[in-house]
């Protein structure tokens, strides 16, 4: 082998031995740089004959075009190198599983609430919405509430600035629901004409200064009302027999209305339930209050209490969750726990 060929092959060994684009360049140098092999031997020529020039000239050149090329390709080796180890690198697994994200659900509290709401729905009740921070008159005035009565007091009730309160019960949007309807049928009640009777749940939170295993700051109230002229007692215990049976879905549960007193009611029952079957088979069990709305709370609507008579209950939905789920512990609902509330799904 001549000079020529060891040194094309040299040049290929060196080139071969870069492992990276910086190395390449330099060994580069050596061969094709100002010093480097091929120039060295281009300028040692200028000694020769002109025929010597051509030969020797001619086959320089091959050589250099052979090293040139086989630099060219070490360049691509060494880029697609590094592009194959960058794709691995970076690579994404497409076949991977996806991460699942938690389904979440409803509180146990709202499942109960959406099951009122559906079962009093059925029967034509709308529901009402209204205001947690309420005034005093829908709060209290409006329903009866004397204002020496211990409600109003400073340890039961939280009150904001203003001269505003945090609702004590969903009556308030009673209130302001049978106003409106009554608003809205004005005209017709002055002529002489009826009015749709007011049938609506008001459902929602409530706040009360009270805090222990059965009573917590902030909880759930939902309130019936039903307004017409030719009403009973009757019909109250037969709407809310039905819907008791329906939510605990128990056909015997059976219904019993004590005496009782509420300032916007007269005369006024506790609802209290009794279970035919099951954990809590035979005992009574309050789940709600009830009553004849009290003529002064039906004038505050706006209807003359002479001839329109309502009947309106007042139940738990935190505590027909407990009953309806064997749960013990009301704070359970409110802390937030996912270990807990999960069990719901
Ligand atoms: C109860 C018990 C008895 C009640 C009264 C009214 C209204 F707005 F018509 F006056 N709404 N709800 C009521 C009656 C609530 O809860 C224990």
């Amino acid at each position: 082998m001549n000079e020529l060929d060891t040194l094309v092959v040299s040049a290929r060994q060196s080139f071969a031995q870069a492992q990276t684009p910086a190395d390449l360049e330099n060994v580069k140098a050596l061969y094709m740089g100002k010093s480097g092999r091929i120039t060295e031997m281009m300028k040692g020529m200028a000694a020769l004959s002109v025929d010597e020039k051509k030969t020797l000239g001619a086959a320089i050149n091959l050589a250099k075009q052979a090293i040139e090329g086989a630099l060219i390709e070490r360049r691509q080796g060494l880029q697609d190198a590094e592009l194959q180890s960058q794709l691995k690198a970076e690579a994404l697994d497409v076949t991977l599983p996806g991460r699942l994200r938690g389904q979440g659900g409803l509180h146990p509290v709202s499942i109960t609430l959406e099951r009122i709401e559906q079962i009093f729905g059925s029967m034509g009740f709308e529901v009402a919405q209204g205001p947690e921070i309420e005034t005093d008159w829908f709060n209290f005035t409006a329903l009866n509430t004397p204002e020496d009565h211990p409600a109003r007091s400073m340890h039961d009730t939280f009150y904001v600035e203003g001269g505003y309160l945090l609702r004590t019960h969903t009556s308030p949007m009673q209130i302001r629901h049978a106003v409106q309807h009554v608003k809205r049928y004005r005209n017709q009640l002055d002529a002489g004409q009826g009015m749709p009777e007011i049938r609506v749940i008001a459902p929602g939170r409530t706040y009360r200064v009270d805090s222990d295993a059965t009573h917590s700051p902030m909880f759930h109230q939902c309130e019936g009302l039903w307004i017409g002229e030719n009403m009973s007692f009757k019909d109250l215990k037969f709407v809310f027999t039905d819907f008791c049976r329906t939510f605990f879905e128990s056909d015997d549960l059976v219904l019993r209305f004590r005496p009782s007193f509420f300032p916007f009611t007269e005369p006024s029952a506790e609802i209290d339930i009794q279970f035919q079957a099951g954990p809590l088979a035979g005992r009574w069990l309050e789940v709600a209050g009830s009553g004849q709305v009290h003529p002064n709370v039906v004038r505050n609507m706006g209807l003359d209490p002479e001839r329109f008579i309502g009947f309106a209950f007042g139940m738990g939905p935190d505590r027909l969750t407990m009953l309806r789920y064997g749960v013990n512990d009301l704070r359970l609902f409110f802390d937030g726990d996912i270990r807990f509330l999960s069990q719901f799904q």
